[in-house]
């Protein structure tokens, strides 16, 4: 049995409760296309998250796919350098260009001030990231939106049950997309969704992950396979009922840690609402990137594993690699996410803290 320390770890509803869903599939044989369990799920997260349409999909990567693909976009896509790759993936998959725009220094998400001077005649839409769950200054981008004739496309991978303004994040922009990944604060092992303002704009990405098909089987669209199956489905069900206790839990172990490494001079944080933050990472900013490889190292060396979310910023993969984006390119290199996650101990966390804290300059 393994005591390695990861930064994450799936947090499971117990066996029993997953097993009701598995014994009716296994009863009916229905595993898949538009299931019952899925249509089940879609019905429960709308009324989790207070939203008016949910389409559960495959992945949040063909979430943010199927999403620009809804509007037909071709051309330019502003997003942030700070973010996993799937945000940019799924950009240039869609045979769209991304455009990086620079990060704010204490949210880390795109920086609003600085998208207008990014907006060219081949501008489509903005794909911002809440990072780490922290919502985006969404009614500025909204306003730019709106001023250009642009989309808006959020990826809400991280931000599962953030609420903003008394309204579910899910919510803003044209279409929000999320991942439920094992990963994820909210998992059916693989999985997203897309939230879409228009009800003819969810109905269409209905069709685009049922390839093209509509209601009554037939082809008028091009679509792909981006259905979620009725496994990944009854996992969503068993462990939505925990998403609460989740959320909990999580948000009680980042203050803890918060506490720990309040005094700690070479650590900060992101700025955030509290109300309005899902804690399902533990992102901190070292003062110096030779000082975060030492804790990196130091961690290691008592088999804890975190990670450098999202290291190096993309605008700098050599896929991509664009101009100099000074402050995503600091921010990446800084930013160590620590291990958080429901089976984490107080201990864990205590031990994590004091080896962040005592460690010099490497
Ligand atoms: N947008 C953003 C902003 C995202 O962060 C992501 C995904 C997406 C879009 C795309 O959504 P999806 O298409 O994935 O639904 C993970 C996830 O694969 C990825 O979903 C996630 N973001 C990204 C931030 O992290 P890795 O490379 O960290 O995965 P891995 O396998 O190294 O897992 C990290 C740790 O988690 C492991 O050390 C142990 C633990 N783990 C992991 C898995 C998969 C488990 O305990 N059990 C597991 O089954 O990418």
């Amino acid at each position: 049995m393994t005591t390695a320390i990861y930064v994450t770890q799936p947090t499971l509803a117990p066996l029993e409760e997953f097993r009701e869903y598995l014994d009716q599939i296994w009863r009916t044989g229905v595993m898949t296309h538009n299931g019952p369990l899925m249509q089940r799920l879609e019905r429960e997260l709308c009324e989790y998250l207070h939203v008016r349409d949910t389409v559960c999909l495959a992945n949040g990567t063909l979430a943010m796919q199927l999403a620009i693909r809804a509007f037909d976009l071709r051309g330019e896509i502003i997003t942030t350098p700070f973010s996993f790759i799937a945000t940019a993936n799924a950009i240039q998959w869609e045979h769209c260009t991304p455009v990086f725009v620079d990060i704010d220094p204490g949210t880390w998400n795109i920086d609003p001030d600085r998208i207008e001077a990014a907006v060219t005649k081949r501008t489509v839409g903005i794909l911002p990231v809440h990072v780490f769950s922290a919502p985006c200054a969404v009614d500025r981008i909204a306003a730019i939106a709106d001023c250009h004739g642009l989309r808006v496309i959020y990826d809400a991978a991280h931000a599962m049950c953030v609420t903003l303004g008394g309204r579910s994040i899910m919510d803003y922009g044209d279409v929000a997309c999320t991942s439920f990944h094992a990963t994820k604060i909210f998992n059916t092992c693989e999985g997203g969704a897309c939230f879409a303002r228009d009800p003819d704009v969810a109905a269409r990405i209905r069709r685009l992950r049922f390839f093209g098909f509509d209601e009554g089987k037939e082809v008028v669209d091009v679509g792909t396979n981006a259905k979620m199956t009725e496994i990944a489905a009854g996992l969503g069900l068993a462990n939505l009922r925990h998403l609460p206790m989740t959320c909990h839990v999580r948000r009680a172990k980042y203050e803890l840690y918060r506490n720990l490494l309040q005094d700690c001079p070479h650590v900060t944080f992101q700025s955030f609402v509290p109300e309005s933050y899902n804690y399902s990472y533990m992102p901190v900013l070292f003062d110096k990137e030779s000082r975060l490889m030492t804790a990196v190292r130091q961690l290691n060396a008592r088999d804890i594993y975190p990670r450098r979310y999202f290291h190096p910023s993309l605008h700098e993969c050599g896929i991509f690699a664009t101009q100099e984006l000074p402050v995503a390119e600091s921010i990446a290199r800084r930013i160590l996410c620590l291990p958080l996650y429901t089976a984490l101990t107080e201990d864990d966390i205590r031990t994590v803290a004091r080896i962040v804290s005592g460690v010099q300059e490497g």
